[in-house]
């Protein structure tokens, strides 16, 4: 498929558009009544991320309502984790819940043996999206980074401080290093059987980014991003490679210009204004909308959203949200925001 045929990709080689491409972060979940419906059909979450024709379904519904240029594979960052046999579950209201592992010997607990076998049926999604997709739209794959995965898997469920991972990190570098090189080896590997499958780009989600110090962002978020960079590359230079750094602040400069990514993702806290001089010179840029405002709408909805289009559209630009679609979410103001991106020539 040409990159003129998927404006998504079109924009992540570097294209300026007319009309901006968009998707949404967690733009399939709770808020759509639809798929609450398959949900509760397929039992657990972890079920669902893994009946595959359950998963693709759930991947389009959102395409069906407001028909983004992309679908992103429903799954989960924590399947890495589950992949290496990891003890996850997913609790009511509580998010999700890992037998954690704290210290060198926990490690030992990890088989990677098995990994592409019971992450099989994820493939398998992707295939089958990709097969169900119109020539526009564009297939993302994704994985969470070696760093935010880290932070689940050692802390064991979410956390204000991450006071556990800091530990492991901090105190055991050795033993540490281990866990982010077996991180970094299974994302590669998951992530080039994304796109064997049919992925036509890739995204890192690293939503913990932005809780470490300088020089260990640099150890922990920067260089393993970019030995997965390098080792995609390497096998499939023409597939773009978005990475989200969350709340990194002043990192994301270094980020964007080191890692060897194709496009970088704005969370919700950066300027746009700044991101067009600062990092839209290096690579193209997705972002930012508050998901917040799609809980209030109104004015303020419009005018941040024109902002984000003002400031960034004149570049190679992806709109999209700064974080995930909440669960409280009326599935009506994503139409309405989907209209008002559809709509900027108009006003533009
Ligand atoms: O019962 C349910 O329906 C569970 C809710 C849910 C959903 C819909 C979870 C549990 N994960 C997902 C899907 C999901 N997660 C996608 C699918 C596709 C889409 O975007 O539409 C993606 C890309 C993710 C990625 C993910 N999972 C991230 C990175 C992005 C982010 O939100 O920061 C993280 C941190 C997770 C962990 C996770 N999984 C689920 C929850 C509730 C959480 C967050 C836990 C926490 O608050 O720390």
């Amino acid at each position: 498929m040409l990159d003129a045929e998927k404006p998504f990709l079109a924009a992540l080689a570097g294209q300026i558009l007319d009309r901006p491409p968009f998707w949404f972060m967690r733009q399939a979940g709770r808020y759509l009544p639809e798929y609450r419906k398959v949900r509760q059909q397929a039992g657990s979450f972890i079920n669902l991320c893994l009946s595959p024709e359950r998963a693709c379904e759930v991947t389009l519904q959102p395409l069906r309502r407001y028909n983004m240029d992309a679908a992103i594979l429903f799954s989960d960052i924590l399947m890495v984790p589950y992949g290496l046999t990891q003890k996850l579950d997913y609790l009511e209201g509580e998010g999700p819940k890992l037998e954690p592992v704290r210290c060198t010997n926990d490690l030992k607990r990890l088989k990677r043996d098995n990994f592409h076998e019971i992450l099989a049926p994820i493939y398998q999604t992707v295939r089958l999206v990709s097969s169900a997709l119109p020539p526009s739209t564009s297939l993302i794959g994704f994985a969470g980074s070696p760093w935010t995965v880290a932070c689940y898997m050692v802390q064991g469920g979410g956390s204000k401080e991450w006071d556990k991972v800091k530990a492991f990190a901090y105190q055991d570098r050795a033993g540490f290093d281990s866990l982010i090189d077996l991180l970094v080896d299974m994302t590669i590997e998951y992530l080039e059987r994304q796109i064997d499958a049919g992925a036509n780009a890739v995204q890192l989600f690293d939503s913990w980014a932005g809780v470490l110090p300088a020089s260990y962002f640099r150890r922990y978020v920067m260089a393993p991003t970019a030995r997965i960079v390098t080792a995609l590359k390497a096998r499939y230079p023409h597939i773009p490679i978005i990475g989200f750094p969350r709340n990194s602040g002043a990192m994301i400069e270094e980020y964007t210009q080191e890692t060897g990514i194709d496009a970088v993702a704005l969370d919700t806290t950066i300027c746009p204004r700044w991101a067009a001089h600062k990092l839209q010179c290096h690579r193209p840029v997705q972002g930012n909308l508050d998901p917040i405002l799609l809980l209030t709408g109104g004015d303020a909805m419009r005018i941040e959203t024109d902002t984000i289009l003002r400031a960034l559209s004149g570049g190679p630009f992806i709109f999209n949200l700064g974080h995930g679609v909440t669960q409280e979410t009326s599935p009506e103001m994503v139409a309405e925001l989907s209209n008002l991106i559809r709509s900027w020539p108009d006003r533009r």
